[in-house]
């Protein structure tokens, strides 16, 4: 988009002339050296690991941790950043006092590199065999590791695993690239390296091991055995709403820094990043950033991934089938605001782990109050895509739990009724949308089947407990939760409650039930 009546464009030169409250990189960019490949260059690795980053270089980390980013599918983010010299605005934007929005802005500069892993994937592996790399950190989101969702296995079959394991010198996923590269690592006699999983996948960086692993064993087992006993793959929680950037930003941002960015970020400020202190070749001081490093990562993971997470694609489905377009506006809803609370504070919290020193009342109340932000303009169906790679780690961990607590569960059997209800691809008023998931192909099938099961039902709840017992059969997001009817009934009930009421009518259902 072409931004008129601004300034120049963002680049190292206009770094000197930019207004005196933007911040800016404020170490020698110059003297900088890559040690960081980062596969999956998103807004939110912009956002999240190049902010901590870049503030790590600011208190004075070693220069040789700048980051190469790396798009494994489109061209557009090399394209709008080379012009800016990897520069780009992170504006993070939240409300004062009065509900009026506001925003800190500052320019991000640890980008030395941005690679197209389709145009040149040689370039890639050259990359994360050169001897100055150290880590490669990957957010693909979940579907771009390739595994069985509820098994954690890798799918062999999935089309790009098969392409990358006949293709050593050109892969295209995120494990082809990890092991081709380690390969030549291995074979250059270069050090061992860390592998870093970003994404919100529980365990993540045992499951991307495992992914590795399995893969290299395939390629050749001796690979499979060096990077087993010599490579790292810390696992980490990570924490920050980054919404998609839209054309209003882009034109919000320019006017903050008087110069155009065509690929600013916008964020919550709020930044959470625990992660396992297990590095193969050193790391830069995270801590000057944000992050925290422990020595064990799964109880933080637990308590992000079903709290915020888990929340999030709750109210994700509800909204978009009652029309809710943003989460902010979703949570101006009492009934919203109310059914998040009472689904964190009866249902969720009881199942986390122990964590000493946390203060679970607040860190739910802050959670709220993050949803509510009313400046990120947060979209709903952003956060409903790909709910078959979500909803295990999100919502069904949870439900497990509780089941062998033998403890009820009508909001996480809302939430689970959501989810399938919205893959309809149909909201309330009847307005169609695309159902963006990588199974959805087989999801609109099942949902057809679920349709038939509850005609040959009958009406009311007979036809719903049918219904949800065909959609919950679907092994691939339940595995065997589908066989225990606690769960079929509840769900079966949440999707009446859904189709007789509407979104509005079932979270007021909801509350009765609801006080202690
Ligand atoms: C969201 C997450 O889009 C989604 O699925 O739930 O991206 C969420 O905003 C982040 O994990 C917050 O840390």
């Amino acid at each position: 988009m072409e931004l008129v009546g601004e300034g120049g464009r963002l680049n190292a030169g206009a770094l000197d002339g930019l207004p005196a409250q933007v911040a800016r990189p404020g170490y020698d960019r110059d003297a900088l050296g890559i040690g960081i490949v980062h596969l999956g260059l998103g807004a939110f690795a912009r956002a999240h690991l190049a902010a901590v980053n870049d503030a790590a270089l600011r208190a004075g980390a070693g220069l040789d941790w700048g980051i190469c980013g790396v798009s494994l599918r489109h061209a557009d983010t090399r394209d709008a950043l080379a012009p800016q010299d990897g520069l780009y605005a992170l504006a993070l934007r939240d409300a004062d006092g009065s509900g009026a929005s506001r925003q800190r802005v500052g320019v991000i500069g640890c980008l030395l590199e941005t690679l197209v892993a389709p145009e040149d994937p040689q370039v890639v592996l050259a990359r994360i065999a050169a001897a100055g790399t150290r880590i490669v950190s990957i957010t693909v989101t979940e579907k771009g590791y390739f595994h069985d969702p509820a098994s954690g296995r890798l799918n062999l079959d999935h089309p790009d695993v098969v392409h990358d394991l006949a293709n050593p010198e050109s892969p295209c996923g995120v494990i082809g690239f990890v092991v081709h590269g380690l390969q030549r690592r291995r074979a250059m006699g270069l050090p061992p390296i860390t592998v870093m999983s970003l994404d919100n996948l529980p365990a993540n960086g045992h499951l991307l091991r495992a992914l590795v692993l399995t893969f290299a064993a395939r390629v050749d087992p001796a690979l499979a055995d060096w990077i087993a006993s010599a490579c790292a793959f810390p696992c980490s929680m990570v924490d920050r709403i980054v919404p998609r950037t839209t054309d209003v930003d882009r034109h919000e941002i320019a006017a903050a820094l008087g110069v155009r960015d065509a690929w600013p970020v916008v964020a919550e400020p709020y930044l959470e990043w625990v992660v396992e202190d297990r590095f193969a070749a050193g790391r830069p001081d995270w801590t000057a950033g944000g992050a925290r490093f422990v020595m064990d990562a799964a109880p933080f993971e637990t308590l992000k991934l079903r709290m915020v997470n888990g929340a999030h694609s709750a109210l994700a489905y509800l909204s978009v089938m009652a029309g809710w377009a943003t989460v902010d506006e979703a949570m101006a809803r009492p009934g919203m605001r109310r059914f998040l609370g009472a689904l964190m504070g009866q249902e969720i919290e009881p199942t986390l782990p122990p964590l000493p020193g946390l203060d679970i009342e607040k860190y739910r109340q802050g959670l709220l109050q993050r949803f509510a932000n009313p400046a990120l303009r947060h979209q709903t169906r952003q956060i409903a895509m790909d709910g078959s790679q979500k909803l295990p780690q999100r919502l069904l961990g949870t439900v497990r739990d509780r089941l062998a607590a033998d403890a009820p569960m009508p909001g996480l059997a809302l939430a689970v009724a959501g989810w399938l209800l919205f893959l309809r691809g149909q909201d309330e008023a009847g307005r169609v949308y695309e159902v963006q998931d990588p199974l959805a192909e087989a999801l609109a099938h099942r949902y057809e089947q679920a349709e038939r099961a509850a005609e040959q039902a009958g009406e009311g709840p007979a036809a719903m407990l049918a219904w949800a017992g065909v959609m919950t059969g679907y092994e691939p997001v339940f595995g065997d939760l589908g066989q225990e009817p606690r769960f079929v009934r509840a769900v079966g009930a949440a999707a009446q409650l859904l189709r007789s009421l509407g979104v509005v009518g079932a979270l007021a259902a909801m509350e009765p039930s609801r006080v202690d």
